[in-house]
């Protein structure tokens, strides 16, 4: 199986950019695993899109350790299903998720750093959106879901995270520490992990911190957990996510390994995700029932092996993730 290449998305050709998104607007439309040609489904089915928006409200971990992991399987998942789809347009299948590097880009729809929102990738802003390849009633939220897709970027007078703040995290040893969960923590708090930092509860200043305040900054759908990933920009936030994470991982090789052996240990009994993981724990939901490829903890340590798992594509970034600069 080929090993598909995440690319910073402002390094996408104006043709790589039309194919994702036609990609992604298939998934949302069609169940691209009944009949060879994807079966369109009606409305209210929301076609194989949908699937991950009911994952992420029914299962997503989040406030814990197991915060990384997870997403990195989710959109991993994501991504056979966007090869999938893009092979019956007619192409190759050889594309993947492109990440969006917030750190680098705190740019309005219009504004000459905010071609993330341009009408030929993202779409622009709104309740609902109207412009842009994600406008529309397809873009409600399925089913049952009313207008279409939401947004309201930089609400509230928000900005996105500097490149110093997502330095900043780059630069802790610690994986995640108990008591494993959302603790908001001071900056000199050994409760500050890479975990809690990354996630965006362990922070330095402002409120909230690196990923969730990425989701924040776009509010709308993207600030509400249940169907966040219902904007296609839930996934090219959680794959600067995935890259940030693969890259502290790979700049230090003994930091692939790490995660704590027992993360249920829950001295003040913060943890309030109710899904405290060890290593060797199955995630939910997958765990081989309604056809769920079984993925534990460990399985995902290694983002170059996931693939290999199930004799399925692997995915590589566009950059070099033993280079500390990590541009
Ligand atoms: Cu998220």
């Amino acid at each position: 199986m080929a090993t598909v290449t995440r690319k910073r998305f402002d390094r996408l050709s104006t043709a790589e950019k039309l194919r994702y998104v036609n990609a992604v607007k298939r998934m949302k439309i069609y169940d691209i695993n009944i009949g060879p040609n994807g079966t369109l489904q009606s409305p209210a089915a929301g076609g194989t899109y949908q699937k991950f928006i009911i994952w992420h409200d029914t299962a997503a971990e989040h406030n814990t350790a197991s915060f990384l992991p997870w997403h990195r399987v989710f959109l991993w998942e994501f991504e056979q299903d966007l090869i999938k789809s893009d092979t019956q347009l007619g192409n190759d299948g050889n594309i993947g998720i492109p990440y969006w590097k917030w750190q680098f880009s705190d740019g309005l729809p219009g504004s000459p750093r905010g071609e993330l929102w341009s009408d030929n990738f993202m779409g622009g802003n709104g309740v609902p959106v109207t412009s842009g390849p994600f406008s529309g009633p397809d873009w409600r939220v399925y089913p049952g879901g009313l207008g279409g897709l939401e947004r309201d970027i930089a609400n509230g007078g928000r900005t996105l995270p500097t490149k110093n703040n997502a330095w900043d995290c780059q630069l802790l040893n610690t994986y995640d520490i108990p008591p494993f969960s959302r603790s908001i923590v001071a900056p000199n708090d050994p409760a500050r992990s890479y975990r809690n930092v990354l996630e965006g509860f362990g922070r330095t200043i402002g409120s909230p911190g690196l990923h969730n305040n990425a989701h924040m900054w776009i509010g709308g759908h993207m600030s509400q957990v249940p169907i966040a990933p219902n904007d296609p920009v839930f996934y090219l936030n959680h794959c600067n996510v995935d890259f940030m994470w693969s890259n502290w991982q790979f700049m230090n090789p003994t930091n692939v390994a790490q995660y704590p052996s027992d993360p249920e240990i829950d001295t003040v009994g913060q943890n309030l995700s109710g899904f405290p993981r060890k290593r060797s724990d199955v995630m939910l939901p997958w765990n081989g029932s309604n056809g769920t490829r079984v993925w534990t903890i460990e399985k995902s340590l290694n983002f170059q092996k996931m693939g290999d798992h199930f004799s399925l594509h692997n995915y590589a970034y566009d950059a070099n993730l033993r280079n500390l600069a990590f541009t």
